[in-house]
């Protein structure tokens, strides 16, 4: 109980409460709850009355059943009273994690709780007489389930694609990774992530050419010098850390490609094609969101023209720094699909599909629709 102070001025049957809680406290180290009495002396009606919810911790070893919170009638002195809890984990799905002991009213816990499953019970407690009378009204109990730090965050692709022009200045924005934590980010640090670079490859031309916002897994340039006939291509080995960064950690991959600022003429009049893609799920019907994918020339294949990754509206996240317009010629587009339906919880029959194309002079719009499932795709010209 940390309720001493509130004690003042509360009326005289929740103090029978706090005073039921501080003996049953002090006798065997856990709560008690004793039902609000009905009468007179309540200075408000009864739905007020609120309960301190009971806190339990996850993962908890036992020996089990360990007593968590006694509850008590106050009708215990005139009658016999039995005792027996109803709701989510007493006699509704998952039966049994609580029970309550008949004659003494003592709730118990069974198992070890898994907070990520069921943060909270909502359980209400009976007292009846020895003739099967009532002698209460159901009172509600609220288990709160404390949190405990059991998972590791996991990045949501295995690898992040992005790009950005050759000689882009510090503090360009190039792509966003992210990761999730299924533990408590609300009221305890268990869940939440920091972000951080842990190697680049090339360390060139200089060995922090990238930074990361600890916060949001914005990545961006850090230092000038990006050069693409040099160095076209950087991987960086990415960190994410639940609680601020000094908890479980994780890594996951950024592939950046640097692309020439020659090769992509950008604005009206200055010819090629504006290049779109959609990529629809069509098992759910919703676009395909986290789809990484990337532009080759077929001549040259370890040179990509850009890399990206499908945002919430199934099409090219913005942040990848597309080349506006594509000269005419051939192209192939590679999506990671195999990577895609994995994240999705099914295995692909195709670990990528690959698009070739022809853009000719007089095109100024292409636009790839891909519809994907595990054991099928399509793609057309679209427009
Ligand atoms: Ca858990
Ligand atoms: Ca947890
Ligand atoms: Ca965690």
């Amino acid at each position: 109980m940390k309720g001493n102070g509130r004690m003042g001025g509360l009326s005289g049957a929740i103090l029978v409460f706090f005073i039921a809680a501080q003996v049953s406290f002090q006798f065997a180290g856990a709560e008690a709850r004793a039902f609000p009495e009905s009468g007179t002396s309540l200075k408000r009606p009864k739905r007020d009355w609120v309960i301190p919810p009971i806190s339990v911790l996850e993962n908890e070893r036992g020996p089990f059943p360990r007593k968590v919170a006694q509850i008590k009638s106050n009708k215990d002195r005139e009658t016999t009273i039995f005792y027996s809890i109803t709701g989510q984990g007493a006699d509704a799905p998952p039966e049994g994690v609580f029970t309550v002991e008949r004659d003494s009213g003592w709730l118990e816990v069974t198992r070890p709780l898994d907070r990520e499953a069921i943060d909270k019970y909502i359980i209400y407690s009976h007292a009846v007489s020895a003739n099967g009378e009532p002698v209460e009204d159901p009172m509600e109990v609220i288990i709160k389930v404390t949190d405990q730090n059991d998972n590791r965050p996991q990045f949501t692709q295995p690898v992040f694609y992005g790009s950005v022009q050759e000689g882009a200045t510090p503090g360009t924005s190039v792509m966003q990774v992210s990761a999730t934590d299924k533990d408590d980010s609300v009221d305890s640090y268990n869940g939440v992530i920091t972000y951080s670079i842990i190697s680049q490859d090339p360390p060139e031309p200089h060995p922090q050419m990238f930074t990361i916002n600890r916060d949001t897994g914005t990545i961006s340039v850090f230092t000038a010098g990006l050069n693409r006939e040099k160095f076209p291509k950087y991987t960086l080995i990415l960190q994410a850390a639940d609680m601020q960064g000094q908890g479980l950690t994780t890594t996951g991959t950024a592939v950046i490609t640097v692309t020439d600022t020659n090769d992509n003429p950008s604005g009206p009049g200055e010819g090629g094609a504006e290049l779109t893609v959609h990529a629809l799920n069509v098992l759910t019907g919703l676009p395909a969101t986290g789809l990484a994918l990337w532009l080759e020339d077929p001549q040259q294949p370890q040179a990509q023209i850009m890399a990206s990754t499908t945002n919430t509206k199934g099409r090219m996240d913005e942040s990848s720094r597309l080349p506006k317009r594509l000269k005419a010629g051939t192209y192939k587009l590679h999506f990671e699909t195999g990577a895609y339906w994995r994240q999705q919880g099914y295995t692909s029959f195709y670990p990528y599909v690959e698009i070739v194309f022809t853009i000719t002079e007089a095109e100024e719009k292409v636009h790839i629709p891909l519809l994907l499932s595990p054991f099928s795709y399509t793609t057309y010209r679209g427009n």
